[in-house]
């Protein structure tokens, strides 16, 4: 499990609903949000991973991917975008059963991606926000989200309708939720397709895994306990 030892809101709480009666006793749980910390998931091609999230690209260091722009200028690692075409290198990373899953709307030539095996148990829930951006007017460069070798599409340039800068569009911020209990291998990525040229980047923030917290049968023994005590001593009081 990679997350972070940095914990975000840690309440816990035992809620009493009624002292009067041991009939309508209610336990509460609360949860623990732990930032996701991508640094120490696995990366391929161009990944930065600033606090709580990620930044790909499809950038390489060549100028010929953005001119006029710098070569690189949109690349954020300094490393370049790894191959996703004749050399599959891309999908054997994402070890993906067949090596033309990620030809969707187009041939993919290179890209870059994240992943990482999490386990969720019931009641836990992993979720992010993701934008994504592109220089992108003609080929359907696209951002997926993998999970055990399920490809879901997040977006493509059809769907970057912001302007933004220094890209010329984004989607805007986007939410995504995942809460099925199980262990999973995710990851997270973005292609070129058609061509090797015009960068498109896909940046993840706010990423976090909520877990529900159970009091210990212990906890619970001990308040039963206390509880009962605290009204055998108040029943006695007032039969004195
Ligand atoms: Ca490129
Ligand atoms: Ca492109």
């Amino acid at each position: 499990m990679n997350i972070s030892t940095f914990i975000k809101n840690p309440t816990f709480k035992v809620g009493l609903a009624s002292l009067g009666s041991l009939g309508s006793l209610a336990i509460t749980t609360s949860a623990l949000a732990a930032q996701l910390d991508f640094s120490s998931w696995q990366k391929f091609g161009d990944v930065i991973t600033p606090e709580g999230g990620a930044n790909l690209s499809t950038a390489s260091l060549q100028f010929q991917d953005d001119a006029p722009a710098s070569a690189g200028a949109f690349n954020y690692s300094g490393i370049p975008a790894g191959d996703a075409g004749f050399y599959p290198d891309l999908q054997n990373f994402l070890a993906l059963a067949d090596l033309s899953d990620l030809d969707i709307g187009g041939f993919v030539f290179e890209g870059s991606a994240i992943k990482n095996t999490l386990t969720l148990a019931a009641g836990d829930t992993l979720s992010f926000d993701w934008n994504f951006r592109t220089n992108e007017t003609l080929n359907k460069d696209f951002a997926f989200l993998l999970v055990n070798g399920t490809l879901i599409k997040l977006a493509d340039f059809t769907d970057a309708t912001q302007a933004d800068s220094p890209f010329l569009q984004k989607t805007g911020i986007r939410s995504y939720t995942f809460s099925t209990p199980g262990t999973y291998t995710f990851a997270l990525g973005v292609v070129d397709v058609d061509d090797y040229g015009t960068t498109s980047a896909l940046e993840i923030s706010n990423a976090k895994l909520e877990r529900v917290l159970v009091p210990e049968p212990s906890t619970i023994l001990g308040l039963f306990t206390a509880l009962g005590c605290s009204v055998i001593r108040r029943l006695r009081k007032k039969s004195t």
